[in-house]
């Protein structure tokens, strides 16, 4: 068994979800916060079989679609406001950013 951790945009996640019910995927969703834009995106933990990993990666593969998304870099207050001006720099992110784990014991009490 392997524990997958999908981040997704937000975007994306419905739709994502919609075909892990469809195709008997048990997931859990969780609101996360992107350490670098520092906005929402979804996180995923799905815990599946062995061979049925790369079915799942399939899923999110098609789901995910990388964007363009525009973050404007903090101002340093210490500098002379010529300096300080902030503008919008263009970031692409996603599609999904995935991790694929072993699981040592799974258990449901
Ligand atoms: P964020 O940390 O908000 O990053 C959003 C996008 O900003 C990233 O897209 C990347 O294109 C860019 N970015 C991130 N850190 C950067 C930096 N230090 N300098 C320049 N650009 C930077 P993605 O790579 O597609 O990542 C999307 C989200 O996936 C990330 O949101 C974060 O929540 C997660 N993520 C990505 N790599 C990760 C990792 N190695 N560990 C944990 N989470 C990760």
């Amino acid at each position: 068994m392997k524990l997958i951790i999908a981040i997704v945009q937000d975007k994306d996640s419905n739709r994502l979800s919609s075909q892990f019910i469809e195709a008997n995927v048990r997931a859990t969703k969780l609101s996360t916060t992107g350490g670098f834009l520092r906005s929402g995106n979804t996180t995923f933990m799905i815990g599946i079989d062995d061979d049925r990993v790369d079915e799942v990666l399939a899923m999110i593969k098609e789901t995910s679609h990388a964007r363009e998304q525009f973050m404007t870099p903090p101002v340093n207050l210490d500098v002379t406001m010529d300096g300080a001006a902030a503008y919008p720099v263009e970031v692409q992110v996603g599609g999904a950013t995935v991790f694929v784990l072993p699981i040592e014991q799974f258990h449901q009490f």
